[in-house]
């Protein structure tokens, strides 16, 4: 199956956080590629990337970064596709910093910022499939059917204290 979703991340060290997102389109069976793709160390490749992902038939992409983190930004800055941005938890600042150079994009060039850390990768994955379903009942199917699983398993274990 041809990749609809570009998982893009500045860093290796990055996919600690992103493997959530790729396991949850897995799981949604939504086809993606996953490549490190950095906006201050490959400069050039991030243009590249973001000029030909469309053209390769990607629908969403969906980009995490820490730090000063101008990945989903300077992304979005060079396609037209949907741009996630997922702010990974740095060390220093526990990615309070990552979030703030994700959200804060000025008018124009907009990225769709989602939470710091596992519950933004999980989520950006899910918010790419909500996007993706709009003209795919398959992927429709397999969103409704994540959420019907989702509130099965949390009224099966209404007591926290149950392993
Ligand atoms: C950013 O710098 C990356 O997205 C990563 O979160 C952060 C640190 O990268 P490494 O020094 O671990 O490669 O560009």
């Amino acid at each position: 199956m041809k990749p609809l979703v570009g998982l893009i991340m500045g860093s290796r060290s990055d996919w600690d956080t992103l493997r959530h997102t790729a396991e949850t389109l897995e799981t949604l069976n939504v086809p993606c590629e996953v490549e490190v793709v950095s906006a201050h160390r490959t400069p050039d490749k991030l243009f590249r990337y973001a000029e030909e992902a469309e053209g390769r038939g990607i629908k969403v992409i969906i980009a995490g970064a820490g730090g000063a983190a101008h990945l989903p930004g300077m992304t979005a800055a060079k396609t037209a596709l949907p741009v996630l941005g997922v702010p990974v938890q740095s060390r220093t600042l526990q990615g309070v910093d990552s979030l703030l150079s994700i959200v804060q994009m000025p008018a124009g060039i907009p990225v769709g910022t989602m939470a710091i850390g596992r519950a933004g990768a999980v989520n950006a994955a899910l918010l790419a499939a909500s996007i993706l379903a709009i003209g795919n009942p398959q992927i429709r199917a397999s969103l409704e059917e994540f959420r019907l699983r989702q509130t099965e398993q949390v009224l099966a274990h209404p007591d926290p204290r149950d392993e």
